[in-house]
């Protein structure tokens, strides 16, 4: 027997700006990646989400084949233009009903749906007043919140409001590779402050209108390890920890940062900068469950006295720099390691480890894997889609997930990215996660690959068959 629950939800995940496309039909407004991705040399190859995979178009085929594969539950995020062109005020109902009709379709064929309130494509419209660095944002959220639950909440039960913070805001406040674009720790921290007030905005909003659901944040899920056993790497390591982890995961389920590190940026920054009522807010207005994505873990070590805006391998914002800090850690490639094309360490019994992490610190919240996934250059066979690869990936994150539920995890349900093959925020098409191809010198025509079938067995034997 399986040790997964009865109630056990198998499913995947999609985001809006990266299947939709019909970036701007009927009504919708302009997001801040449609117009990054229109700014020469910004994403790979000048890729756009445009067109993506026309999931807008195809809706129908993509819920029937999920329906074929017996998905149980698919995650997807909402384009807030679409509801809302200028952020706030009127409502473009043609929006609203593309949604509502991709809701009632996979109710339809008893898939339940698990809305993403924002999955990082802000309307372009408050953007220019400031975007995430000023409160009117958060508030507009609060009303975004409040229309999809008004017009949603009859049937959705699983919300979330953001997706992963650590990426949207570091990318585009520390490195700069996401819109807006900016390079400055301080008006990241404060950026990131205001998500939080959105966060809570909302949670506040789901419960006054009495929702019969469940609300959550969805984080990425980056266990650490030291590269060696030196004093200076461990204590790397918790800084690391505290940074990535608990600087993202105690507002939203504790009610308060972690406070020694709030003391060190408010002393060396100023920030984050407080508002009257955002503590009460803040602690009034915690999680029902947390999303986590894992994909990878991160080697740290000491970082000898660099510090700058810089990268690390992966590309991202390099460890301790984001926080304006000298000589904390930084990230390194694990000698011992396995990794991807594009140098993500495959590490399953980081899924276990991060599980148990967040169980240790946070108590007995549920969860949800809400992405886990392989991103490759999938081979063609015989005109077959032949992604082993990514059947062994996912088949060692199915088996590392169980042994976290048997060791007492409250874990509710997991969701693959991705269910198609869909826009890789820098990587472009290149980039494959999906169970189905789609094949970009054929009118995107969707082709099941081998991984359909394996996940389609996976559910139909609740995990038993993988
Ligand atoms: C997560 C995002 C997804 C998706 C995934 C894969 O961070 O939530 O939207 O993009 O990563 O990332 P990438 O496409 O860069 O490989």
């Amino acid at each position: 027997m399986a040790a997964f629950p009865k109630d056990f939800l198998w499913g995947a995940a999609t985001a809006a700006y990266q299947v939709e496309g019909a970036h701007n039909e009927d009504g919708k407004g302009l997001s801040i990646w449609d117009v990054f991705s229109h700014l020469p040399g910004t994403t790979y190859q000048n890729t756009n989400g445009d067109v993506a995979v026309d999931h807008y178009h195809c809706m129908q085929e993509d819920v029937a084949l999920m329906a074929e594969m017996g998905l149980q539950s698919y995650r997807f995020s909402i384009s807030w233009p679409r509801l809302l062109p200028n952020g706030r005020g009127e409502v473009n109902e043609a929006g609203v009903k593309f949604y509502s009709d991709l809701i009632d379709t996979l109710l339809a064929h008893n898939i339940v749906p698990m809305i993403t309130l924002y999955h990082w494509d802000l309307p372009q419209a408050l953007q220019d007043e400031g975007g995430w660095e000023v409160r009117s944002t958060a508030e507009a959220f609060e009303e975004y919140a409040r229309l999809c639950y008004s017009r949603y909440g009859d049937r959705v039960k699983l919300w979330a409001t953001f997706n992963e913070t650590i990426v949207f805001i570091g990318h585009g406040y520390i490195t700069g590779s996401h819109p807006p674009s900016v390079r400055d720790p301080g008006r990241a921290i404060q950026a990131c402050h205001q998500v939080f007030i959105a966060h809570a905005l909302a949670v506040k909003a789901f419960r006054e209108m009495k929702i019969a659901g469940e609300i959550g944040f969805v984080n990425v899920l980056q266990p650490h390890t030291a590269l060696t056993n030196s004093a200076e790497d461990k204590v790397a390591t918790e800084l690391a920890d505290a940074i990535h982890t608990h600087w993202l995961y105690d507002p939203v389920l504790k009610g308060h940062y972690p406070e020694a590190l709030l003391a060190q940026t408010q002393a060396i920054w100023g920030v984050p900068r407080f508002e009257a009522g955002d503590d009460e807010l803040l602690r009034n207005n915690l999680c029902d469950f947390i999303g986590l994505n894992y994909y990878r873990r991160e080697t740290v070590v000491a970082n000898p006295g660099e510090t700058s805006t810089a990268s690390n391998h992966n590309g991202e914002p390099n460890s301790g720099a984001e926080f304006g800090f000298k000589d904390l850690f930084k990230f390194v490639r694990n000698p011992d390691g396995v990794y991807t094309d594009w140098d993500w360490e495959i590490w399953p019994q980081g899924l276990t480890d991060g599980i148990m992490m967040i169980k240790e610190r946070y108590g007995d919240i549920p969860m949800y894997i809400t992405e886990n996934g392989l991103g490759a250059k999938d081979p063609i066979v015989d005109g077959e889609i032949v992604d082993q690869p990514r059947i062994d990936y996912l088949s060692m994150h199915i088996e590392a997930m169980e042994n976290a539920i048997a060791k007492g995890a409250d874990v509710r349900g997991y969701y693959p990215w991705s269910f198609i093959d869909l826009l890789s925020w820098l990587n472009g098409y290149k980039k494959q996660y999906g169970f189905v191809y789609v094949d970009h010198n054929q009118n995107l025509a969707r082709k099941r690959k081998k991984s359909y079938f394996w996940y389609q067995s996976v559910i139909a034997s609740h995990g038993e068959q993988r």
